[in-house]
């Protein structure tokens, strides 16, 4: 994979409204857009999601900046890339700092999708032509708020509606919910807000038939969960816990979860993505394709990703216009029935809308190899 340059840009963006969750809330949306160009003209594009503030994981905007410009882009300068999938062994002898890797690594993956001439779904693998998506409900002001939002979403046509959930907002809440949408398929995120001793209150969701409940334990937990997933019927996911296919195999080994939600910056790329999702559909474990509230360039990574067998479950990438008044690529990503169309032109399939892009842009460094 011939690569001239690397250009890495920091864009400032703003959320229409505010996401709550059970660790905080934001709006503010700060992260990288990378760029990697040949000599052909052709323009790969990834895009870092870590957040302004460490609440998720451990990654910031301020940490992806420096370990890419100072030990990933290096490493990339060193060496040749036969494949996308060298980039993660490339980058293995550098601890974590998963979405910091994933950024640069999507850039490359469509990089060589575009030199090829195919759809980075192609790429990847993926068959489907069509993709079912869900959509991430925050924490609102009151319950009324909460179900006119489910309202407005299941009108919409979202195949599953995801609730976060945080003590205090979580059994009566749903139960309130389950009521007035006696059909939906509802699920519940608890972004790690609970610990075992809430497991006689958990166990509570058991009677509201939700499709699943996503990280109610610790960010690092996987002994935990196994408890817990034994003393309920509804099943786990795991979010947070799993950053790796070695991740993947001790929690499925201790039956941590049912099922597993996959976000490509959070594991470290599109490439240990596709091997969990391999190990996954092998182990008889659900997968679906997690959100970060990303901007069109993530968007169109998850959508890419979305089209691989396994991802059997709708997943968190809801429309851009959901979250932003103007996305940086063209067409924007819309959500029809439930359903994404997934482009067919070669890498991402979406243009960048330089226009936008360089409005969002605050900073911008190229590197040149
Ligand atoms: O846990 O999946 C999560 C948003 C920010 C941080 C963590 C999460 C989320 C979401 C929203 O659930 C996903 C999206 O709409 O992009
Ligand atoms: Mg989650």
């Amino acid at each position: 994979i011939p690569i001239k340059q690397i250009k890495i840009r920091k864009l400032n963006m703003r959320l229409k409204n505010p996401f709550t969750t059970s660790f905080g809330t934001m709006q503010d949306r700060a992260f990288f857009i990378t760029e990697a160009e040949d000599e052909e003209g052709n323009h790969g594009f990834g895009e870092s999601v870590a957040f302004i503030s460490p609440w998720y994981s451990e990654e910031t905007v301020e940490t992806n900046a420096h370990v890419m410009e100072d030990f990933l882009i290096p490493i990339l300068k060193e060496n040749k890339l036969t494949h996308p999938d060298d980039v993660s062994a490339l980058f293995t002898p550098i601890k974590r700092h998963n979405m910091a890797k994933s950024a640069l690594e999507g850039a490359i993956w469509d990089l060589y999708a575009k030199q090829k001439n195919i759809s980075l779904a192609e790429a990847l693998g993926g068959k489907k032509t069509e993709i079912d998506v869900g959509i991430s409900i925050g924490i609102q002001p009151t319950v009324q708020d909460l179900l006119n939002t489910v309202d407005h979403y299941v009108q919409e046509g979202y195949k599953r509606i995801k609730i976060k959930i945080k003590p205090g907002w979580d059994v009566d809440v749903l139960r309130a919910v389950r009521e007035q949408f006696p059909d939906t398929p509802i699920m519940a995120d608890a972004n790690s807000a609970y610990t075992l001793k809430d497991i006689p209150h958990l166990q509570q969701l058991d009677d509201l038939d939700l499709m699943m409940i996503e990280q109610p334990l610790a960010h690092d937990d996987i002994v935990d969960h196994a408890k817990l997933q034994a003393a309920m019927k509804t099943p786990i996911c795991l979010d947070e816990s799993i950053h790796s296919l070695e991740d993947t195999r001790k929690a499925i080994q201790l039956g941590s979860c049912k099922i597993i939600n996959i976000k490509i910056g959070r594991v470290g790329g599109l490439t240990e993505a596709k091997r969990i999702h391999d190990y996954c559909l092998k182990h008889d474990i659900a997968v679906w394709c997690g959100g970060m509230l990303e901007a069109g360039v993530g968007r169109a990574h998850n959508i890419a990703l979305t089209t691989l067998s396994g991802f059997t479950l709708p997943g968190d990438t809801a429309g851009s216009s959901r979250y932003w008044e103007k996305d940086i690529i063209t067409p924007e990503v819309k959500v029809e029935s439930g359903k994404i169309h997934v482009p067919s032109k070669p890498g991402i399939g979406y243009a960048i809308d330089r226009q936008v892009l360089d409005a969002f842009t605050v900073e911008e460094k190229v590197f040149h190899f």
